[in-house]
């Protein structure tokens, strides 16, 4: 049976994306989210979140007829569920396990397939794409069975289940979401083998790259694993900047000379990881697995404390400089902060570990501290009391210390850095 219409669950950075694309190969596609804002400004044809080329996809996708969102789910013959997984207020805590563990939380997860439950029938096809702990396809195809004991489900009727359920999860880029989503291959983790089937007929409606079948749990896992393993490079390459800075080596000059190797791909150390996916993923496989998953918990740690460390050093290079000038006090130090968001080339200020670090020098310093951030043209008061937005272009020249934390392409092409300011510099590229 063939997909007609598809609904998209949950419209945010994945959900939106995905039901813009199933509309452009022109399928019917009800978008539902419990933001009211989110809807009304989708159904005008415009878009709620940043992404490069989604508003013309979104745009065309409404004006054509073929997207429309809403608040309360309608039928489909497909439901794609994209709703946050974030942490629960309380953590493990164990000595045992080494402190403290947030724990994933799956409330949108229920509430999405308790709200699509009523209006489920005979040969739907249901797909988590949020990223997911392991088992959470099974406890969603759980809360849809027991909202709906007229029809059955893959755990227990298998291959003849009146609704089919999987896991594929999204493993897109932001900043590159419109691209990817078409281009990366799928990991596509159906509850039974029907299930992987019918949800790969259902991608391959705009998957350009391979549709690859697993089971659900392996497929959740693999998701979790491809951030977790970025997350533990990054973790090395953070260590090694600290390692090298106690025995006076560049760590960049390093990195790149081990990286000569023909087997060794060392990534870069930075002000610590941010974003909404590296530095969440890997606490769903330790909160799971504490006693087995000592490195993956490490990593987390090591990243989790780079903004302290940089922050540390700012205030030293700041004791440094009131010694060199003894007429000087704190307040006469001005400290500019280059960078906030949370990696090169893009405004998303959320999950930063550069802006958390910016925001404690601020908080911290007696004198007003300069932001530049090329990419965002104000700030709110709310981002911090004691800090300024200033151009990029002159700002050297209010600078005493400058405080490297995002190498975006305008910072990495200036070379006229005057010799008087002091830099911290997080990311190698005003050495
Ligand atoms: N970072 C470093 N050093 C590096 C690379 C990155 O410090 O060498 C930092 C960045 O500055 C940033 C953080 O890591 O703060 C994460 O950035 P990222 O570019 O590594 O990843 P995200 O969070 O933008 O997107 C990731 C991607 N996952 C992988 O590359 C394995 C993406 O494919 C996923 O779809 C996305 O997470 C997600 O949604 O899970």
């Amino acid at each position: 049976m063939s997909f007609e219409t598809i609904s998209v669950v949950g419209l945010g950075y994945i959900g939106l994306p995905t039901a813009a694309m199933f509309a452009s190969r022109k399928l019917k596609v009800i978008g539902v989210d419990v933001n009211q804002y989110a809807v009304d400004t989708i159904n005008q044809g415009k878009i709620h979140i940043i992404e490069p080329d989604l508003d013309m996809l979104v745009h065309a996708a409404v004006t054509e007829g073929y997207l429309k969102a809403v608040t309360t789910p309608e039928p489909a013959d497909a439901f794609l569920i994209a709703v946050p997984t974030p942490f629960k207020a309380n953590r493990i805590n164990k000595e045992s396990i080494g402190g403290d563990v947030p724990e994933p939380d799956l409330k949108y997860i229920e509430a999405a397939s308790k709200a699509i439950a009523p209006v489920l029938k005979k040969g739907d096809l249901v797909i988590l794409e949020s990223t997911s702990p392991v088992g959470a396809t099974e406890q969603m195809a759980e809360w849809l069975a027991e909202a709906r004991t007229d029809l059955t489900f893959p755990q227990s009727a298998g291959e003849n289940a009146d609704v089919n359920i999987a896991h594929c999860p999204e493993r897109v880029l932001p900043g590159h979401v419109v691209r990817e989503l078409v281009e990366n291959d799928r990991v596509i983790g159906g509850i039974s083998k029907r299930c992987s089937e019918r949800s790969v007929e259902l991608y391959k409606n705009f998957v350009a790259g391979d549709c690859v079948i697993t089971n659900a749990r392996t497929a959740e896992m693999a998701k979790l694993t491809e951030n977790s393993y970025r997350d533990v490079q990054i973790a090395f390459a953070n260590e090694l900047s600290v390692i090298c800075d106690k025995l006076d080596i560049d760590v960049w000059e390093l990195i790149s000379l081990a990286n000569r190797h023909p087997r060794i791909n060392i990534l870069q150390p930075g002000p610590g990881v941010g974003g909404h996916c590296i530095a969440v993923d890997p606490w769903f496989i330790v909160s799971k697995t504490p006693e087995q998953a000592q490195l993956i918990h490490t990593a987390r740690k090591v990243n989790d404390a780079k903004p302290e460390w940089v922050i540390n050093k700012v205030k030293l290079a700041v004791a440094n400089f009131l010694q060199a000038n003894p007429t000087k006090t704190a307040v006469d130090v001005r400290i500019s902060c280059f960078g906030l968001a949370f990696k090169p080339n893009i405004d998303d200020l959320r999950e930063s570990p550069s802006l958390a670090i910016a925001q404690q020098i601020a908080k911290s310093h007696p004198s007003i501290v300069n932001f530049v951030e090329p990419n965002v043209a104000e700030i709110s008061k709310n981002l911090s009391e004691n800090a300024q937005l200033i151009q990029f272009e002159g700002a050297m020249h209010q600078t005493d210390i400058a405080v490297m934390l995002v190498d975006h392409a305008e910072f990495k092409n200036f070379k006229e850095l005057p010799t008087e300011v002091v830099v911290v510099d997080t990311k190698g590229i005003w050495k």
